[in-house]
């Protein structure tokens, strides 16, 4: 797409996404509307910023008929479908796309587009290292968010148009597009999440699936070994698949051999590195760096980078990060982890006695499988909404009463020297912060003692 010259474009939400779209619209010569049902602060501010640099910014409200007199609305992911909004809009005939959407018809580079249930913030961010240690130019961002990387339609700003893009993608944001269509597209794994969300787990994966949508015979994609959900998922879509997996399966391409990642290409293996020399604590994060490794090498970077890149990254916030070694006991960080799949991947990692914090919002998972077999339980600590159905469904689980200090508190008195105090809530951690990595943030200040 060249440009937008005064067509009049409308954007819904004024978070990071809303802001990106609208400047990326103004940028192209659009006649920019935005709205948002907040009024807070951080809004105001936002639209102050946005009126100087010529868009039409409402709070307190949407306009449905300004709407649906638009050309095109972009619609930011943390908007659910059964919004008002979308209803009042989709009773008008009018039709919405997703914010990468918008950015995807401005970029002027090939696309790695990254999707799936867990993993895809490791695995986007993981990826643009090894291209860059490869002296490629890369521009990466999309859902990934925490302040680590921008969204797509900044991405779509840039002077200088990247080697290669790459972008995280999530369900909310696969469900608006039309034209989507990435030269690799990764799957990390798929299982339950967003519930509360989506009416059923067919309708999540459903948009998952929309990755898909856009493939042909030179599509490259990155796929987990031996699930049949992911084979589904896929069915008859053109391109070439390319598998990575913890075991060596037939026809897989990147998997571990004797606790070394390794590449098959060709006909030959490519030991990358031992797995315990990678600084990503984890099993689920071999495989994320399988499938990193996997789509380096199917864009062509050297084995030998590869190599390079695996050992100088770095470990992600808030993703089972070691923050403090106090006493003997040793506190985790992964309050990333907000499904029930996220949390048994890493009680599956890590093998000390553990004191598990699991709570915040109940996204309707069932978490009777949360424990996997074998793991070293000390204690469950439930807390937040969702306490009580957890102590319910989950052996072991007590409930603590008050805010994440009370259930860290309790933590230290029933951790042993020896032990690990694990944050892996399984949850989301709207009923008690803004965000994830807010609720990191005070976990880790407090495993530190530093208040
Ligand atoms: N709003 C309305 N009308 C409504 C409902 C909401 O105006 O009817 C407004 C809200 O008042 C708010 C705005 O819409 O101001 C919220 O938009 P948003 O939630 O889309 O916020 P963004 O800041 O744009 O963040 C989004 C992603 N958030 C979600 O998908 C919920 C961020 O992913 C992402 O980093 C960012 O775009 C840039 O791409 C976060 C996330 O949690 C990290 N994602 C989920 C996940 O990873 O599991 C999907």
């Amino acid at each position: 797409m060249s440009g937008l010259s005064g067509a009049h474009i409308a954007v819904i939400g004024l978070g990071a996404s809303g802001v990106a779209a609208a400047r990326l619209a103004l940028d192209k010569g659009g006649d920019v509307y935005v709205s948002d049902l907040c009024i807070e602060p951080k809004a105001a501010a936002r639209r102050t910023d946005l009126r100087a640099r010529g868009a039409r910014v409402e709070l307190g409200g949407h306009d449905i008929e300004r709407l649906a007199r638009s050309d095109m609305v972009v619609v930011s992911p943390g908007i659910p479908p059964h919004a008002p909004v979308l209803r009042a809009l989709q009773d008008c005939g009018v039709g919405w796309i997703s914010e990468p959407e918008f950015a995807f018809r401005f970029f002027s580079g090939p696309l790695v587009a990254v999707t799936g249930t867990n993993g895809k913030t490791t695995t986007t961010l993981l990826l643009g290292h090894l291209l860059e240690e490869a002296g490629l130019r890369v521009a990466v961002g999309g859902n990934v968010g925490g302040g680590l990387a921008p969204p797509a339609s900044e991405l779509a700003l840039l002077q200088h148009p990247p080697d290669w893009y790459v972008l995280e993608i999530s369900s909310f944001q696969l469900s608006g597009i039309e034209t989507f269509s990435p030269q690799v597209g990764v799957l990390t794994n798929l299982s339950p999440d967003h519930l509360d969300w989506y009416p059923c787990l067919e309708a999540y994966y459903a948009d998952k699936a929309k990755i898909f949508d856009n493939a042909d015979d030179q599509s490259i994609w990155v796929l987990p070994a031996g699930d049949d959900s992911v084979g589904s998922l896929i069915g008859d879509a053109p391109g070439n698949r390319f598998y990575f997996g913890e075991f060596e399966e037939s026809g897989s391409h990147a998997f571990l051999t004797d606790g070394i990642l390794t590449l098959r290409a060709e006909d030959h293996l490519k030991p990358l590195l031992e797995a315990e020399e990678l600084s990503l604590l984890g099993r689920h994060n071999i495989r994320n760096a399988l499938a990193a490794s996997l789509a380096a090498h199917l864009v062509g970077v050297q084995d030998e980078s590869i190599m390079t890149g695996l050992r100088t990254a770095t470990p992600l916030p808030h993703r089972l990060e070691l923050v403090a070694d106090r006493n003997g006991v040793i506190w985790v960080n992964d309050s990333k982890a907000t499904n029930v799949a996220a949390t048994r991947s890493a009680l599956e990692s890590l093998l000390l006695p553990t004191v598990l914090l699991l709570g915040g919002v109940d996204k309707g998972e069932d978490f009777r499988a949360l424990v996997p077999p074998g793991a070293n339980i000390r204690a469950i600590l439930a807390y937040g909404a969702a306490g009580p159905r957890i102590v319910r469904e989950v052996g072991k689980a007590v409930l603590v009463e008050g805010d994440l200090e009370s259930v860290i508190q309790r933590a230290a008195t029933l951790a042993e020297p020896g032990d690990l105090i694990l944050l892996s809530p399984a949850c989301s951690s709207f009923d008690m912060f803004d965000n994830y990595e807010e609720r990191g943030r005070l976990f880790t200040a407090l495993a530190c003692g530093s208040v």
